[in-house]
């Protein structure tokens, strides 16, 4: 009986943008890895164009390292509305959202998008550094509002 929590999740009944713990297995040895629905836009309203999320990952697969360890993986959500993390150990929602907003933060300052070309990624011409910034400072303003406001 196989259940996949994404498919749990009510899509309707989210406010994005938002970060929700999704998850947490316990691997034999008992270590914690931990999985994060990082949403960026509203689902089934708004989805974020291939360029600008395909940029947003590059650009976020060393920010978001740059601010947490252990970061197995970022990537994009096949439906284009956010991202999912996971990392090795326990951490919590607001240590997330800090952290995802400082990364965009850095994406407001990035001047080029790392590793485009054909040695370092299987579709280096769908980039757009544009649309990453203006989806991230969009992102970035719902993040401070709901994360920031509460300290
Ligand atoms: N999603 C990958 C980067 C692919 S460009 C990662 O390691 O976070």
């Amino acid at each position: 009986n196989i259940i996949v929590e994404s498919f749990t999740l009510d899509h309707t009944k989210v406010k994005a943008p938002y970060v929700r713990k999704c998850g947490v297995i316990t691997t034999p040895k008992g270590d914690s890895i931990s999985k994060f629905d990082l949403r960026f836009t509203q689902p089934n309203v708004e989805a974020i164009p291939t360029g600008a999320i395909h940029a947003i990952e590059h650009l976020l697969a060393g920010f978001i390292r740059e601010e947490l360890d252990n970061v197995v993986d970022i990537s994009p959500m096949g439906c284009r509305t956010g991202f999912y993390l996971i990392i090795v150990g326990e951490i919590n929602e607001n240590e997330v959202a800090h952290a995802l907003i400082k990364s965009l933060e850095k994406i407001l300052l990035a001047k080029e998008i790392p590793a485009v070309n054909p040695v370092q990624c299987g579709n280096y011409r769908d980039m757009s550094l544009f649309g990453a910034k203006e989806y991230s400072k969009k992102v970035l303003k719902g993040l401070k509002e709901k994360y920031e406001k509460e300290e």
